[in-house]
């Protein structure tokens, strides 16, 4: 189950998509199922030219970088057992290196696309000696000049679902003294306003980067007054931000090495909406009683915070679950819409006072809480209709038709 739960986790947040926890007792089991591909001979189509620790690719110097589909590698009878997994697992690829000087260095699978782990070997096949071992995307490694360190890279997860069509391993091998790149933030747009209560802050990558962390804070003086959050990922949601305050923000990046700020250490800002800014939206998905809602802005220009509710059937079970972007987005000529690699909605206003629109779900993950610390993941494909009404909108402006000439 533990497997089952690394696996389903990682896909999501591959997806980058927003998942929503749904609790429900006493469904489960385990499983050992192994989503291996069936055998093939190491001459077969598509086979992966360092599958075997014979065959190892050499890295010859780093900076390193190589990408391959590893979908086609098999596991070998004498691969070695991963100290930090307990396991051999799955599609094990090689490669090896031997440095001139002594270094650390980082090993990355950042990019990939089936969550790969890490070990580093020293020695000969059959009697190899463990010197680092990653069940993340990243080891960091001692390294003596002039011994060869043998790098395996496998699949870890017993199950990846669905079943992938290819498997895409993304190899990079930096010094650990390398500083994290230079990087800027994305969103909301610096100087941005009628933002969400939940706004979202995002920002490029920073290569070589490790982690980031960001701040946010009322006081406009280019410095942290509150604190520096941790964030692993491209983004991050904010909560309970008050209504029309204006918010200045920075990302930096860490690794071993330093901390690079974004933007070169320019601050941005953004401004909530006001709650008299706002007109309160709320109505039904068309034939059921699950909720939607959303605020529109006063001068008719923006909605916020969309939130609209499915029904969902998988992991034994039926539920309802929520699904809720903060926004900004722009309403033009009385409609809208919204769409991301999961989910998508749109909207029109028939009248000053009432709206309609439509939704859908691709393969949107939902969480099922089997139990504490557990879940099973849903993969929901749904579209419906909803229809809402709210106070009023503001009358479309009048559109000035050409005189026409007569007489002729
Ligand atoms: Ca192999
Ligand atoms: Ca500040």
């Amino acid at each position: 189950m533990a497997h089952k739960s690394k696996v389903a986790v990682r896909a999501a947040v591959f997806a980058g998509l927003f998942v929503i926890g749904v609790l429900l007792p006493g469904v489960g089991g385990g499983s050992s199922a192994r989503a291996d591909a069936a055998p093939v001979s190491p001459a077969a189509p598509g086979a992966v030219a360092n599958d075997d620790f014979d065959q190892a690719l050499v890295i010859d110097d780093v900076f390193y970088t190589n990408t391959q589909d590893v979908i086609k590698a098999t596991l070998a009878a004498d691969d070695p057992v991963l100290p930090c997994v307990g396991s051999k697992k799955y599609n094990s690829v090689w490669y090896r290196f031997t440095p001139s000087a002594n270094d650390t260095l980082i090993f990355s699978t950042d990019g990939s696309n089936y969550g790969p782990d890490i070990a580093v070997w020293t020695g000969a096949r059959g009697s190899l000696a463990n010197k680092a071992c990653s069940g993340q995307s990243r080891a960091e490694v001692a390294v003596a000049a002039g011994t060869t360190y043998f790098i395996e890279i496998v699949r870890g997860a017993d199950i990846i679902s669905p079943p992938p069509t290819a498997m895409n391993l993304a190899l990079a091998v930096w010094p650990a003294s390398t500083h994290p790149a230079s990087f800027a933030k994305t969103g909301p747009a610096n100087g941005a306003g009628y933002q969400p209560a939940k706004a979202t802050l995002s920002w490029d990558t920073s290569a070589y980067a490790a982690s980031y962390a960001y701040c946010y804070d009322t006081t406009d003086n280019d410095a942290c007054d509150t604190s520096w959050n941790a964030a692993t990922s491209k983004e991050a949601i904010l909560s309970s931000l008050s209504l029309g305050a204006t918010y200045y923000w920075q990302v930096r990046a860490t690794n071993s090495a330093s901390t690079v700020d974004a933007d070169s250490g320019a601050w941005w800002s953004f401004t909530t909406a006001r709650a008299s800014d706002l007109n309160h939206w709320t109505g039904t998905v068309t034939e059921t009683s699950k909720p939607t809602a959303f605020d529109v802005h006063t001068d008719g220009t923006h909605w916020l915070n969309f939130t609209f509710s499915f029904a969902f059937s998988g992991c034994n079970t039926t539920g309802t679950a929520k699904a809720s972007i903060g926004g900004p987005g722009v309403i033009a000529g009385r409609s809208f819409s919204y769409h991301d690699a999961g989910l998508a909605f749109n909207g029109s206003f028939p009248t000053a006072t009432t709206a309609e629109g439509r939704f859908s779900l691709t393969n949107y993950p939902v969480c099922v809480w089997i139990q504490p610390g557990y879940c099973c993941w849903d993969s929901v494909t749904t579209s419906g209709a909803w229809t809402a009404t709210g106070p009023d909108l503001p009358p479309v402006p009048p559109v000035y038709t050409p005189l026409q000439l007569s007489g002729h």
